[in-house]
């Protein structure tokens, strides 16, 4: 049984909390295959977004290993964006045997039983939330009991956010470690989130 990860995500950017969270989910679920999954619309994220076109190429260049796949899948779908289609659409595309893990951060977590038919995805995948807040662990525990059928693995933190990194970068303030060096430099050379200075020297 072939055992894949799915992480969804507006990646706007993608960060380094991003790429941990991924390695460490990977690991500890023993993971054959991580489909990352840029949204194209996001069902809980009326604000634009920058490009999708931007935001995937931005995690190909993070989310580079054997193991990864960077997916086009919500382009593809073209939907309202809800994770329930994603899913059956990766399951169809997917031979049969194999088991699919729905990964989310902390902050997911409180609110999934908002999503679109959130019952039918804890039918459909397993769903694994990661903590985020270094203090939310207990907390996460008690809610995903409430919903039922929701691993929460407590993994070392990196508290950030994409929402941090886009005012920093919007006041000039650098995002020094918080962005792995090749999403830097595609932030630069296309000029997104306010960056001015196009292209390197
Ligand atoms: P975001 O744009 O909020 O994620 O989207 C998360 C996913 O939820 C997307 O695939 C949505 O389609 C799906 N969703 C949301 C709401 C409703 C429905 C579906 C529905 O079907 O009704 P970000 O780009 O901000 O982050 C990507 C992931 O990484 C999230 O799970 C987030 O919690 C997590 N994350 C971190 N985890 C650990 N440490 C950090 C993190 N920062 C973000 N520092």
């Amino acid at each position: 049984m072939k055992r894949v990860g799915i992480f969804g995500g507006a990646f706007d950017p993608p960060h380094v909390g991003h790429e941990r969270l991924a390695a460490l989910c990977c690991e500890r679920l023993g993971l054959e295959e991580l489909l990352v999954v840029p949204t194209f619309r996001s069902p809980h994220k009326p604000t634009p977004l920058t490009d999708y076109e931007h935001r995937l190429n931005m995690c190909k260049a993070v989310f580079n290993k054997k193991i990864h796949t960077v997916s086009d899948m919500e382009r593809q779908l073209n939907g309202e964006g809800y994770t329930i289609n994603l899913i059956r659409s990766l399951k169809d595309a997917y031979p049969k045997d194999t088991k699919f893990f729905l990964i989310i951060g902390g902050d997911m977590l409180f609110g999934f039983e908002k999503w679109y038919k959130y019952e039918s995805i804890l039918k459909e995948c397993s769903v694994v939330a990661a903590a985020r807040e270094e203090d939310s662990y207990a907390d996460m525990l008690e809610h995903a009991a409430e919903l039922g059928r929701i691993k929460v693995l407590n993994l070392p933190v990196t508290n950030i956010s994409s929402t941090e990194i886009r005012e920093k970068l919007q006041r000039g303030d650098g995002a020094e470690g918080l962005l792995s060096p090749a999403v830097s430099d595609y932030i630069e050379e296309h000029c997104l989130y306010g960056q001015e200075t196009g292209g390197k020297p």
